[in-house]
């Protein structure tokens, strides 16, 4: 008996198919886990949101945090009915507030006047999470520009202590998130001055992380270079084709400068698994203004997100800023709730269910690896082809023609990233015609194309190695169109235009709703005065309108003349400073031994009531002689100067290079405005602007 038993057994052992080796990095049990997941909510909460910065300086007073009807539990039922599945808070902002009462400082909300200093926004929300089933992440600012001893060895004890309490404290942490920021000055308890770390040791990463691995063996840590998940490369909420899951990780320290791009591809054949989550606020700023209630995040633009970040290869962490009450906010609420019905009607038909699928070539011709498996639903289970084949097909027949515009292709990711070009073919009067195409794949790759009535998808994939596919699923997602984009030059020339595929714009100059009766943009048109433009696109080939997009523009630019101290780089004139064109943009030279600041001065050709300004730095994705510290004077004849701002800091323009926009206290009648740059992001001797613009009203 035991004989024949061995003899079965090596029988089976011949005829079995060995799986696909794993290729390249891999990710662990605790990333897969964290692959599972797609979108989660990212929390920015602290004395900004009352004194309304971006950056606390370290010297708000704890009195400063009085949320008048804090809801912990509103936070978590918003975060679930939006089809989340966890929050991620910053129990410390880099103004060092604690947002539990830690026993290591004095500033936290055991200071402040909510609940009498008795509270304990963690807790609260470590139960409010367990009631709604979401998971808990904690985000601790390194950079503390409140803590006396920030830069010394002293201080990064303080710092583990509280990242002790925060993963001891409040049960199972999913995420542990560190912030790369380090813009230099602080109050630092009273000192008021610029300390710069070096990056590369303060914080001795190693051990710092040993902790979270000891006492939070689950979570992943995130940093703008991992360990366990990267910073997409930008605050807009993007990934972009290709991504690449892997990463040479050694290569990278958090807070390192000029990474951003690689950060986005990562590394093709990088030697550690770190991929990338995508973060974005649903408003322009982490924290909450009330000045941006009416720039919450637009449906066509969450879904545009959605695409980018869950459907490219990462997750998507979308920041709800609770406001002064301590709540989230009914706009965000509803942006949330909209996107969330999109995906849920988007989604909810999946094409491949009852389809047939054949493929190119099954490895070993063996039923574990067959094509079947590839729209089984079963995560575990994969489509191989053998070692040798490295581009292979496959086919869907859905038997009837259906009307279908998305595909979600998902790699078996246990065997690596292997995939690197793949297209989408569908058959059109008995021949295959291309669809879509594209390079990356990874844990999960969302594929929207235009609408095609097809009874059969072919997917081509090119593997680096032997293509593993886990699933795919085919949908008809409903037809949007983008908002289009309203520009005006500088000789006051208006231009509707944008990157949807066949649309045509309606627009309105008097404030109205445009409709398809309002004026029909056909070419562009003169606004020689302030003014307001509405414009809405619409599909030409079947009614489906844009959201509509509110432009205003102030006094006309055409009369304006600009200069400054400092030369110009050759091939970045200074007219890129006003030409109404976010991506052209003014250099100055660089040269970090003039230790005069460089000044930019516009002629505004009249006296106008100046209330404000603003300022969009490049737009390319690097952040290189972004404006930070900044002066701003004003003049009526051009000969003696009155100092509006000065020494004013342009928070998180770093990561986050949107326009800034700043009033003055009060209205100042001048005909000459100058900005002078104190100090650029990385103290380089240049400045940068992409556009340049005075408020007057
Ligand atoms: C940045 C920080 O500086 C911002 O304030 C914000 O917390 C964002 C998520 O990360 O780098």
């Amino acid at each position: 008996m035991k004989k024949f038993i061995l003899f079965l057994l090596i029988c089976s052992c011949q005829n079995r198919v060995e799986p696909p080796e794993a290729y390249g990095a891999v990710p662990s049990e605790r990333q897969l886990e964290w692959h599972k997941l797609k979108y989660y909510a990212f929390i920015h909460f602290s004395p900004n949101t009352f004194t309304n910065k971006e950056w606390g300086y370290g010297d708000e007073l704890p009195e400063d945090f009085n949320p008048s009807a804090l809801d912990v539990d509103q936070w978590a039922r918003v975060v679930k009915e939006a089809g989340m599945e966890g929050i991620v808070i910053t129990a410390k902002h880099h103004d060092g507030f604690a947002l539990w009462p830690s026993k290591y400082t004095e500033h936290s909300i055991k200071n402040s006047p909510w609940k009498d200093g008795k509270g304990d926004i963690l807790k609260d929300l470590r139960e409010a999470c367990d009631k709604y089933g979401l998971r808990l992440g904690m985000y601790l600012s390194p950079w503390d520009r409140n803590h006396p001893e920030y830069g010394t060895p002293e201080y990064i004890t303080y710092f583990r202590n509280q990242l002790r309490e925060l993963l001891t404290e409040y049960g199972d942490i999913y995420e542990v998130w560190f912030d790369g920021a380090n813009g230099g000055d602080g109050y630092y308890g009273g000192a008021n001055e610029t300390r710069k770390i070096d990056n590369t040791t303060y914080y001795d990463w190693n051990n710092t992380r040993n902790i979270v691995r000891e006492l939070q063996p689950n979570a992943v840590m995130f940093s703008d270079a991992g360990p366990d998940i990267r910073w997409i490369g930008n605050e807009q909420g993007y990934a972009y084709d290709p991504n690449w899951a892997t990463m040479n990780g050694e290569e990278f320290y958090p807070g390192m400068n000029g990474i951003n791009k690689r950060l986005g591809t990562g590394d093709e054949d990088g030697n550690l698994w770190i991929p990338a989550e995508v973060n974005t606020s649903i408003r322009p700023g982490w924290f909450y203004h009330k000045a941006e209630d009416n720039k919450v995040k637009s449906l066509n633009q969450l879904i545009d997100n959605w695409y980018h970040s869950v459907g490219m290869n990462g997750n998507f962490i979308l920041n709800l800023p609770p406001d002064k009450r301590g709540l989230i906010h009914e706009n965000d609420i509803k942006a949330l709730q909209e996107l969330k019905d999109y995906v849920d009607k988007a989604f909810s038909f999946d094409y491949t269910d009852g389809a047939e699928v054949s493929a190119s070539n099954t490895r070993g011709n063996a039923s574990e690896y067959k094509e079947g498996h590839a729209i089984d639903k079963d995560m575990e289970s994969y489509w191989a082809t053998d070692d040798i084949v490295l581009d292979a097909f496959l086919i869907i027949d859905f038997s009837d023609k259906i009307d279908v515009n998305a595909l979600l292709l998902q790699e078996y990711i246990r065997l690596g990233q292997r995939i690197k070009g793949f297209s989408i073919e569908a058959d059109v009067d008995g021949k295959f015609v291309e669809v879509a195409n594209g390079i990356t794949i990874g844990n999960r790759r969302l594929i929207k194309f235009k609408k095609v009535l097809t009874s059969k998808l072919k997917i081509n994939f090119k593997g680096k190695v032997s293509p593993v596919i886990s699933n795919i699923e085919v949908y008809r997602v409903p037809e949007m169109i983008g908002k289009p984009k309203v520009r005006r030059n500088k000789h006051g020339k208006v231009t509707i235009f944008s990157d949807s595929p066949d649309p045509i714009y309606y627009y309105t100059t008097d404030g109205s709703e445009p409709s398809l009766n309002s004026k029909k943009f056909t070419k562009p048109f003169v606004l020689n005065e302030s003014g307001q433009i509405r414009a809405k696109a619409y599909l030409t080939s079947g009614g489906v309108a844009s959201e509509t997009v509110i432009e205003y523009f102030d006094i006309p630019r055409a009369n304006w003349t600009i200069t400054s101290n400092r030369e110009s780089n050759d091939y970045y004139p200074i007219e890129n400073a006003i030409d109404g064109n976010p991506e052209s943009t003014w250099f100055s030279v660089k040269n970090d031994k003039i230790r005069d600041a460089i000044n930019l001065t516009l002629d505004l050709g009249d006296i106008f009531p100046l209330n404000g300004f603003t300022y969009l730095p490049r737009q390319d994705g690097r952040n290189e002689a972004n404006v930070f510290k900044y002066k701003i004077e004003v003049s009526k004849k051009g000969n003696s100067w009155t100092t509006v701002l000065d020494n004013k800091e342009f928070s998180n323009i770093g990561n986050n290079p949107i326009q800034q926009k700043v009033f003055f206290p009060k209205t100042y009648e001048a005909k000459y405005f100058r900005i002078t740059c104190i100090d650029d992001l990385h103290s380089e001797g240049w400045m940068n602007v992409s556009e340049l613009g005075v408020i007057t009203k």
